[in-house]
């Protein structure tokens, strides 16, 4: 189908869901609702949105201990650097854990640990995490890591991930995740970009089963990262790695013996809490930089309005901590609430399709949160595994990182949420911290949408010119208005950061953000994503760029130049295909293809493994050498390739071939 009469036919979905009143009256935002006056949401929405700073000063208050009180909420003298809580003093490590710690939910749980080998399980309340993360924070200080300084954490889903993340903003140290699922190339480009002065890992992690090794891929990264200074090693799986003498040093051993008491710094709202590096257009990653005083705020109060969860509540949020949706929803959003939350190390269908479905019934979880690939994948391999059990106490279910198509809707909804529960699609970003476009419990759903801007958002779909477009037409998502958990900057790259996010309207409306999607609102004005307007793929729900895999590509020693486009997957969401033109004189074979694929995954990671590699003598380029991907695409996908004038070698497209599917 092409994808206009696809985006076209989604707007006609006239199927609403509404949510059961028992969850909707429970829920935290219909309380805030009733306790405001407001008679209806969409009377809310508009006036939290019209009042945003009104609105985020009461919810920074609400969700947010601050040890000296800010004078102003929003200073915006200095466009596009906003600053949020100006004057007040914060530390987000204080609200996500010494405040419970030492106060009434000391006892509470605020992981549920599940390794992946079955039975691996044990619970941390926060009183042991306050304990452990003292102990790393102490131990990070006498490796002399100070304040602005970078850590960067290379780690699978275990406890001492979120341990280094909370250790690090404790001591105003700024954490940087690499994803494991990342190879020795990212690590390595990462750490460098950040001059990271401590990497912290693992032996090796579990997976389907097996110990896989991790420290290789460090110790290969380390051969040309002249910033770090120490390198420090998580037993997980036991299996022997080799330690550099001075450099290495084992977890244990490097916080035994620290207090387990450690002063937590207050600082700047402004202060950084993690650079973390995401995917644009070119092929290097961009470092997005985030704040204290935002990310003490917004995560939480998402999680608490959008997700809904409440103090009794077992949330699972099934996003690794190496992106956005693990800082925002694995850490910092649940731990500010002081909620009781899964970490989960293994895959969801190992060692059988029911894992997760038994993890939910065995920990009582209510609000489940998960991307849609999950949901396709179990889809496709049918229900008996979900059968089998009782997933009777969820009451939320959520999505993540991609469209979720109806037909995946409606099986969530069915399976896995008893025909009751509600299903927030949420759309965000890296570069939000939190969510920004999402049903709240209340809103009638329908599938495939993810309904409207959540309250305190100015979020507008705007044309070329910067008019906001009528109901039924598409265009550039943008937010009028900043938000307190905003991307703050780019590490080290101002020019990169104005030119992607703000320059796109500056001269007509300076100020506004522009996020990187189109979107189209229906009649009725809910809104439906319809994908990226620059080079990314989404690929699993891993933001991966076009360039980043077409560069890995390159740096095969047979490969000439590479073009790269995502083809739809009934999965996956997409699949990574390359088009590759040789250096003169190789022969083109299967073998070689194969070839070429592994490398990629050698250099970049699994995230980023071609699924086919064709051959091709040449691609379309434009006249200024820019591959076409979007032309490569239609013609590989057997589409219209639309204008062709721009090209500077129109003859190449004839070159594409037509892509199994
Ligand atoms: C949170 C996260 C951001 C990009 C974003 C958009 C896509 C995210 C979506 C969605 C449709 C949703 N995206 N949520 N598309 N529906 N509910 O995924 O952050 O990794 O930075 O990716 O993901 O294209 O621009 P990140």
């Amino acid at each position: 189908m092409a994808e206009t009469a696809k985006t076209a036919s989604l707007q006609e979905e006239t199927r609403i869901f509404n949510t059961p009143q028992d969850i909707i009256e429970y829920s935290n935002a219909y309380q805030w609702m009733k306790k405001k006056g407001f008679k209806t949401e969409m009377e809310m929405r508009k006036w939290c949105s019209d009042n945003y700073i009104e609105f985020w000063d009461e919810m920074a208050k609400t969700y947010a201990d601050w040890s000296v009180p800010y004078t102003k909420v929003l200073d915006d003298s200095g466009k596009p650097y906003y600053k949020w809580f100006t004057g007040g003093k914060i530390n987000v490590a204080y609200n996500a854990v010494d405040r419970h710690a030492k106060g009434a939910k000391k006892d509470k749980v605020a992981y549920h640990f599940i390794g992946e080998p079955v039975g691996d399980a044990r619970d941390i309340t926060y009183g042991q995490l306050y304990i452990e993360v003292n102990k790393m924070a102490n131990a990070l200080k006498g490796a002399g890591v100070v304040k602005g300084d970078r850590v960067v954490a290379y780690l699978p889903m275990i406890p001492e991930l979120p341990i280094t993340m909370l250790a690090c903003a404790k001591i105003g140290a700024i954490h940087t995740i690499v994803f494991s699922g990342f190879s020795s190339g990212g690590l390595n480009s990462r750490v460098n970009d950040a001059e990271a002065k401590v990497v912290v890992t693992a032996d090796g992690f579990y997976r389907r089963g097996k110990p896989l090794p991790l420290k290789p891929n460090v110790d290969e990264a380390m051969k040309t990262a002249p910033s770090v200074q120490k390198v420090v090693v998580v037993k997980r799986t036991g299996v022997a790695v080799p330690m550099t003498e001075g450099r290495d040093v084992y977890y244990d051993d490097f916080v035994k013996g620290q207090s387990e008491e450690c002063e937590t710094v207050m600082l700047d709202p402004e202060d950084r809490l993690f650079i973390l590096y995401t995917s644009g257009t070119t092929g290097k990653p961009k470092g997005i930089e985030h704040a204290h005083g935002g990310y003490a705020v917004t995560p939480a109060q998402t999680t608490s309005w959008v997700m809904d969860v409440h103090d009794d509540d077992v949330f699972w949020c099934t996003a690794d901590c190496g992106w956005i949706t693990g800082h925002s929803y694995v850490v910092y959003g649940p731990l500010c609430l002081g909620a009781s939350t899964i970490l989960y190390e293994g895959s969801p269908d190992f060692p059988d399709l029911g894992r997760w479905w038994s993890i939910i019934e065995k920990y009582g979880v209510t609000v489940f949160y998960t991307a849609p690939t999950a949901i396709r994948m179990f889809m496709k391999t049918g229900e008996e595994f979900v059968k089998k059990y009782n997933l009777s106490k969820v009451r939320i279910l959520a999505s993540v990182g991609e469209p979720l198509n109806p037909e995946a809707y409606m099986w969530f909804r069915k399976n896995i949420g008893s025909d009751r529960a509600p299903i927030i699609d949420t759309w965000w970003q890296t570069e939000t911290g939190c969510h920004v476009i999402a049903p709240l419990v209340m809103t009638p759903e329908k599938p495939g949408s993810v309904c409207f801007p959540l309250p305190g958002f100015n979020t507008d779909i705007f044309d070329e010119d910067a008019n906001s477009v009528p109901l039924g037409y598409g265009g550039n998502i943008v937010q009028k208005t900043p938000w307190p958990s905003m991307l703050r900057a780019f590490f080290r790259d101002e020019v990169r950061y104005k030119k992607e996010y703000w320059d796109m309207y500056w001269q007509v409306k300076p100020g506004t953000y522009l996020a990187g999607d189109k979107a189209t609102r229906d009649k009725d004005g809910y809104w439906w994503i319809q994908g990226r307007i620059d080079d990314v793929l989404k690929v699993a729900g891993h933001r991966i760029s076009n360039a980043e895999v077409e560069s890995a590509a390159v740096s095969h020693p047979k490969v000439a130049e590479a073009a790269v486009v995502g083809q739809p997957d009934e999965v996956k969401g997409e699949k990574i295909v390359a088009f590759v033109i040789l250096r003169d004189g190789v022969a083109e074979s299967p073998e070689l293809a194969k070839e070429i694929s592994v490398h990629v995954r050698k250099v970049l990671g699994p995230v980023a493994y071609p699924d086919k590699v064709y051959f091709v003598k040449d691609v379309p380029k434009t006249r200024s050498g820019k591959i076409m991907r979007r032309v490569i695409k239609a013609k590989a996908l057997g589409k219209e390739t639309g204008d062709l004038s721009a090209l500077a070698n129109p003859e190449s497209v004839d070159n594409i071939p037509r892509i199994d599917l």
